[in-house]
Formats: structure tokens, sequence, C-alpha cells
């Protein structure tokens, strides 16, 4: 099982600041910016090509919706935020499981590097 799915199943510990049926949302253990959250489906989905458009439909909606609400309660919604998501090796993804990284609560640099 990867990490993340073992961290939806509560056998690794997160700081969780949203959960619903479909979709987890917790605190980056190492943050790079004041506010750093990952937000994850619960299915374990390898990578953006993986989803299925359709069956996936729903879920990927509330990934977004989730990262709105997130930033609304941490206070970034205004002051701006980004959503980022790593696909494979040149991203420099790490963890095969589908996720966004929210950022914000200070000027973020270049988107890339
Ligand atoms: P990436 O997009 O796959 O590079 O990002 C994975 C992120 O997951 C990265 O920022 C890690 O710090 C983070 N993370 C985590 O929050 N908890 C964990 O147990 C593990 C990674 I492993």
């Amino acid at each position: 099982m990867c990490i993340f799915c073992k961290i939806v199943q509560g056998e690794v510990p997160s700081r969780k600041v949203y959960e619903s049926e479909q979709v987890v949302a917790f605190h980056d253990i190492t943050p790079q910016a004041p506010v750093h959250i990952i937000i994850i489906p619960k299915k374990h989905i390898v990578t953006m090509n993986e989803v299925e458009t359709g069956t996936d439909d729903a879920v990927i909606a509330e990934l977004f919706a989730a990262a709105r609400k997130i930033a609304q309660e941490l206070g970034i919604a205004e002051s701006g935020y980004r959503l980022v998501n790593n696909c494979n090796e040149d991203s420099g993804m790490e963890v095969s499981h589908l996720h966004f990284h929210l950022l914000g609560g200070r000027k973020l640099g270049s988107i890339v590097s």
C-alpha cells in the first residue's frame, strides 16, 4: 500500500484539515510555505494520467472544491495561493498517488525552477 493510502487508512499519522467520503487533505510534513496542504482522493489514482474521464469526474471536482474550502478556512483565499500537481519524473513527483499541493501564506516565487 502506498504512503498516502496508509494516511487514508490511518496507518500513518497526519494532521488532517479536511475529510469526506472521497477526499482527504492534510498538512505536508515538509512545508514549503506557511500553508502547505496535500489534497488527495482516497481512491488510489497514480497520477493525472490515470484519471478516468467520467468515472473520476466527481472526485476530481471535489479535490478542487476542497482546495477552495481549505483556502478560505486557512485565510489565504484573498491573499492568494497556488495549487500544484506534479506528474511523473520530470515534475519531481515523489509520491505516486494523485495529489495537489495547496501553497500560500507568503509571496510565492517562480512557478518553475
Ligand atoms: P510530490 O508532488 O510527490 O513531490 O510531493 C509529495 C509531497 O508529499 C511532499 O511535499 C512531501 O513532503 C509530502 N509528504 C507528506 O506530507 N507526508 C508523507 O508521509 C510523505 C510525503 I512520504
